[in-house]
């Protein structure tokens, strides 16, 4: 366009310069950045035809002409009439050369303007073509931008949706993964429980065994218990058998000494009976007299101790006693003696009943005898005691009997003194007789076996003195000995015992 312009104002320059040249004058024209000089022709004695117009709309922004009128350099026509008549024919030529020159102007300006509209023309077209692709490329493009925010929402959408599916994803893995861990636990739980019973039940085996353990253990104790009761009732019945064979031994450690004491005895009696046999034949007289205790051969006159006959109460029956008629006044009537233990005092109860031994050595008189002297008058008892080391004591009862034997020959004794301690060592009054064989003690044991000897045993009390006799010269205790427990305790150890009695009016 702006070449077409450029042409059209080349050619109001080119139509401007042939009218101006005439007069040689030149005139610029300012448009815009461009300037064009324009050099007129100089047209003498021509003046422009007056309906000559530039028909160019761009006439009227061209400087103003100059007015024929008021220009006298313009005052061409003026002349040219004054010389019209010569000048006729070179302006009809100079007007046919224009008018050629016009012509080929306008040729070439037509052809130009063809050219320019062809080339416009295409230039539209093609601007056209332009236009409608770049229409079509905008349409396009927005097209494409609306594809492109479609693709581009698609895109988001899927990303969504593949945000969602892999989030989905991801749970579902977590999902799967907790499962699996939950099972990977249940499978654990399950194994712990199979090995916890595994183990309980390991664990009931084991207490079921030792259960079984433990009863077969109580069985055998049991048992053992049992064992052990057998044994001890069999140790119990072996002590018992060595009591009893201590006891025999010890009867026949006695039996030894019996049986020399009896062969004593024997001696005894045959020199007794020879002594008789001289008493008969120098003094016969004596024995008829019938003295009932020695108290009366003392007052007949008799004053030497010895063996005497006496005749008992309601008897006619002679009794050999021993006399001591020097003892505190004398006139005793000797019950019991031990002097040297030559004599066994552990004895049955007819041997206690009937006495044993010699009037003039160791010897128990008889329980009848005594019974039958002490309760035909009021006697008194004395005890004569000596230790190993000479001390010689008494026990002094002023009244003292037995009974018979059918209270077995229950002892009475009351009116104690005496130096043997402080009390009596003779029991309670009623106190009945006890030997080996006749148990009539009040202890669960037999006093008469554990002590020896026969006595007033009680439980088995405090008095002995027809226990074993052991010799001085034995320091150990015994408790089987002859016993005085108020003087000396349980253990006497003493020399000589004397057992006497007399009246108690004496
Ligand atoms: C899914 O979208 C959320 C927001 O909506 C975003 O925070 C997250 O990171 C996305 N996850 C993935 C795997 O793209
Ligand atoms: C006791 O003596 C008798 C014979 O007198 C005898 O058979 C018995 O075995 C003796 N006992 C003991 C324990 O020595
Ligand atoms: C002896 O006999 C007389 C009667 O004959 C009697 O009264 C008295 O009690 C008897 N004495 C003894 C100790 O038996
Ligand atoms: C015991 O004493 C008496 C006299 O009292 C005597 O005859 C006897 O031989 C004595 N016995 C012993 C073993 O000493
Ligand atoms: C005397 O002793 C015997 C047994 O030793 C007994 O049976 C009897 O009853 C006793 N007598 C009295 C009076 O206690
Ligand atoms: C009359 C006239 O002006 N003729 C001119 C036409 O153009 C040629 C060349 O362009 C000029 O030489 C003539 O003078």
């Amino acid at each position: 366009m702006g070449r077409l312009l450029a042409l059209t104002l080349a050619y109001l320059a080119h139509l401007l310069a042939a009218a101006i040249a005439s007069e040689r004058q030149q005139h610029r024209v300012q448009h815009g950045p461009c300037s064009y000089t324009f050099v007129l022709p100089e047209v003498e004695h021509c003046h422009p035809p007056k309906d000559f117009q530039v028909t160019n709309t761009l006439q009227r922004d061209s400087p103003p002409e100059p007015e024929p009128e008021l220009d006298p350099s313009q005052s061409r026509p003026g002349k040219a009439q004054k010389e019209r008549s010569s000048s006729q024919e070179k302006k009809l030529e100079s007007l046919e050369s224009a008018m050629e020159n016009n012509t080929q102007w306008l040729h070439k300006l037509e052809n130009f303007i063809q050219e320019n509209v062809r080339s416009g023309m295409e230039e539209i077209k093609r601007s056209a073509v332009h236009t409608q692709t770049a229409a079509m490329l905008e349409m396009g493009t927005n097209l494409l931008s609306q594809s492109a925010e479609q693709t581009r929402k698609l895109t988001d959408v899927e990303t969504q949706v593949l945000n969602q599916t892999s989030r989905l994803e991801i749970q579902l893995l977590e999902y799967s993964l907790f499962t699996n861990r939950l099972e990977k636990h249940i499978l654990l739980q399950t194994q712990e429980i199979s090995r916890l019973s595994e183990k309980n039940s390991f664990l009931e085996q084991r207490l079921l065994a030792l259960e079984a353990r433990y009863g077969r253990e109580r069985q055998g104790l049991q048992s053992e218990k049992q064992q052990l009761q057998e044994l001890l009732e069999r140790q119990g019945r072996l002590v018992g058998q060595l009591q009893g064979e201590l006891g025999s031994s010890t009867l026949n450690s006695t039996s030894l000494q019996r049986q020399q004491a009896s062969l004593a005895d024997t001696v005894q009696q045959l020199l007794a009976m020879v002594n008789h046999c001289n008493e008969i034949s120098s003094s016969p007289k004596e024995e008829s007299l019938g003295f009932r205790d020695c108290t009366e051969i003392l007052r007949s006159g008799v004053t030497a101790s010895g063996t005497y006959s006496i005749l008992l109460p309601n008897s006619t029956r002679t009794v050999k006693v021993f006399c001591d008629m020097k003892t505190r006044g004398g006139g005793w009537t000797v019950l019991q003696r031990r002097t040297n233990g030559s004599v066994n005092f552990h004895r049955g109860w007819r041997d206690y009943k009937m006495g044993f031994g010699e009037p003039s050595g160791e010897h128990w008189l008889g329980n009848d005898i005594i019974h039958k002297l002490t309760s035909s008058q009021e006697y008194g008892l004395h005890v004569q005691l000596r230790d190993r080391e000479g001390n010689e004591v008494f026990s002094h009862y002023d009244r003292f009997y037995i009974d018979g034997e059918n209270r077995n020959y229950s002892l009475h004794a009351e009116g104690f003194s005496g130096t043997a301690g402080r009390t009596s060592s003779l029991t309670h009054s009623g106190t009945q007789f006890s030997t080996k064989d006749r148990d009539n003690d009040q202890c669960t044991c037999k006093c008469a076996q554990l002590a020896s000897g026969g006595w007033w045993f009680e439980a088995c009390g405090p008095s002995n003195l027809n226990g074993m006799y052991y010799p001085a010269s034995s320091s150990v205790v015994r408790y089987n000995g002859i016993k005085w427990y108020y003087w000396k305790g349980p253990n006497l150890m003493a020399t000589m015992t004397t057992m006497m009695v007399r009246p108690a009016n004496f």
